[in-house]
């Protein structure tokens, strides 16, 4: 139990992946990042540890499954409305909200918490929905009118007293929101990964989509009924399982929210299933190293990164990268095999992992983009190719992060009843596609009907990391092109995509990542100001290495041929 506790609480902290403020784009302090040092602390820990690999794994898949915030409200001083202006006080005691009656409340309770540091005081309300949906409201005693909500990593069931879900509450209270946020309907510390179907067949339901609108739903009564004011503008912010859960939002349930921010959403959660299970099958049937994948890295930054017109270490659009690892990457001799070369086996399976998984003949789903192999900090602490951990096993009796949620969901989730004990490799890739078609209708976000929510004023921005190893970004871009097609040319006019240049999930990698998306959309939920483009900064041991524009897609960053690269004045946002 002790181990347990221990790699949960690891993994939280791990997960808080905060930013420092910047006073500007290039000025911060001297002191190491909290990522660097989550990072290098962890890495240590797991050294001195020595995880089982079923620990180890079950570790990753905790690590997998948070979100990290970008850099939320860091733009605030560009913004066009001062959303921090917080004046509405509450209109009665907050204990009264305990007393909050409505049919899907089971169980409520409102205390006020003391003011600490900058975070104010604030009516602190929570409670169980439905059959097991707890849901936590925070409201300021000064609003600023608005509501903001957070989603969930992988299978959910987050406390959600974590430390990193704590800060995100704690940053949307100095701001003045209202700030709400569920669990999805079970607890991950009695219910791992997603046995939680075993207790309840509902809580699936639950986690799919319902727990995040019902919590959005009484939240937002609650909230009305604490100020005497109804909610003027709600906001999503969330990534990875909290992308796909805000892209649900808005095209189930459109009025829940003003303005969305969808990053690295899990847009076909069935999908990425397949998809992993393809990966894995392919990269089990022979080791890879690290050392190799950082050979299969170098060898894509040599061949693709001029081909945006700039070599900068980042490929901006890695779909025109015509990579080959048969061909890029010096082969092994005949038994041979070393750090410097791939077996025939090898580049086989990494040629796998980028085409994505084939059915019958044709291609049935996105692969990993060329540059995700670049070496960065890992899940799981320390530094190395990005898809150590994740693609490819950390070690030789741990399953990859990837995988893990892959295996999760086929075994609980598709299969009704549940089959605990289902492998993979019985998975045909032929005839088997449709297995998933039930779970596909409750969990994928792949709807490109958003006719609603756009009537409703609505606003949605997504974002996706080029280098993301977790979930392939390629499905970002087939969503945002499917809608395109269905909502007509006007898309852009509420639906924005940014992709990122080598950036991991949802954050990290090694292009600019942090950044700023809140404001974004407040400007133009707000003041109808669409984000021409949004700034990001690379931060290296707290200081802003480089900046870069990001642009709505299609469009990307073109240098100027004047000025450091390094410097998004340098650079505008060009149609490819
Ligand atoms: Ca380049």
């Amino acid at each position: 139990m002790y181990v347990t506790q221990l790699i949960f609480k690891r993994v939280c902290n791990f997960g808080k992946v905060r930013y420092p403020s910047p006073g500007s784009h290039l000025v911060m302090g001297a002191t190491l990042s909290r990522w660097e040092r989550d990072t290098t602390k962890e890495s240590a820990m797991a050294q001195q540890l020595k995880l089982p690999g079923i620990l180890a794994a079950a570790m990753l898949i905790l690590i997998a499954v948070i979100p990290a915030q970008a850099q939320v409200f860091a733009d605030k001083k560009l913004s066009k409305v001062d959303y921090s202006q917080s004046d509405i006080a509450p209109h009665k005691a907050c204990d009264a909200l305990g007393q909050y009656k409505a049919k899907a409340i089971k169980q409520i309770a409102a205390a006020m918490k003391a003011a600490t540091g900058a975070v104010p005081a604030f009516c602190d309300v929570t409670g169980v929905l439905g059959v097991e949906i707890a849901f936590e409201l925070s409201l300021p005693s000064k609003w600023n009118g608005r509501f903001y909500m957070i989603g969930n990593g992988g299978p959910a069931g987050e406390a959600l007293d974590a430390a990193d879900r704590v800060a995100q509450r704690n940053d949307a209270l100095q701001q003045g929101f209202a700030f709400a946020q569920t669990n999805t309907g079970h607890d991950a510390r009695k219910e791992p990964g997603d046995t939680f179907v075993l207790s309840n067949p509902e809580k699936a339901i639950d986690y799919a989509y319902r727990a995040v609108h019902e919590t959005a739903r009484i939240s937002k009564e609650l909230t009305k009924d604490y100020y005497g004011k109804a909610v003027s503008y709600a906001y999503w912010n969330s990534c990875s399982n909290g992308g796909r859960q805000g892209l649900l939002e808005a095209q189930r349930y459109p009025e829940d929210f003003d303005g969305i921010i969808a990053n690295a959403p899990w847009v076909d959660q069935t999908g990425f299933t397949i998809g992993a299970m393809w990966n894995q099958k392919a990269v089990s049937e022979t080791p890879i190293s690290n050392a190799k994948m950082v050979l299969v890295a170098d060898k894509v930054m040599a061949k693709c990164d001029a081909i945006d017109g700039l070599k900068d270490g980042l490929i901006d659009d890695p779909r025109k990268c015509n990579f080959d690892p048969v061909k890029d990457v010096p082969q092994c001799a005949p038994g041979a095999d070393g750090a410097d070369c791939l077996t025939s086996t090898q580049a086989a399976a990494i040629s796998k992992v980028y085409s994505g998984p084939v059915s019958n003949g044709k291609p049935f789903y996105p692969g990993y983009m060329p540059g995700s192999e670049q070496v960065t900090s890992l899940f799981g602490g320390g530094t190395g190719s990005g898809w150590m951990n994740v693609i490819l096993p950390g070690q030789s009796n741990a399953k990859p992060a990837d995988f893990n949620l892959a295996e999760g969901i086929m075994q609980y989730l598709v299969h009704t009843p549940p089959k605990p004990d289902y492998d993979y490799r019985k998975f045909n890739f032929d005839t088997d596609i449709h297995l998933l078609d039930n779970w596909s209708k409750l969990a994928d976000a792949k709807d490109p009907d958003l006719s609603k929510f756009r009537k409703r004023g609505g606003k949605l921005v997504m974002t996706y990391g080029w280098a993301d190893t977790i979930l392939q970004p390629m499905a970002g871009v087939h969503y945002y092109e499917e809608a395109t097609k269905k909502n007509g040319p006007g898309t852009k006019d509420f639906f924005r995509l940014f992709m990122i240049p080598g950036m991991s999930h949802c954050s990290g990698g090694i292009g600019p990542d942090r950044h700023d998306p809140v404001t974004a959309v407040i400007n133009w939920v707000e003041k109808d100001a669409a984000p021409a483009s949004i700034i990001a900064s690379r931060v290296i041991n707290n200081q802003v290495v480089r900046t870069r524009p990001l642009c709505p897609y299609p469009e990307v960053a073109r240098y100027k041929g004047q000025g450091s690269i390094d410097d998004a004045a340098n650079f505008r946002c060009v149609a490819p």
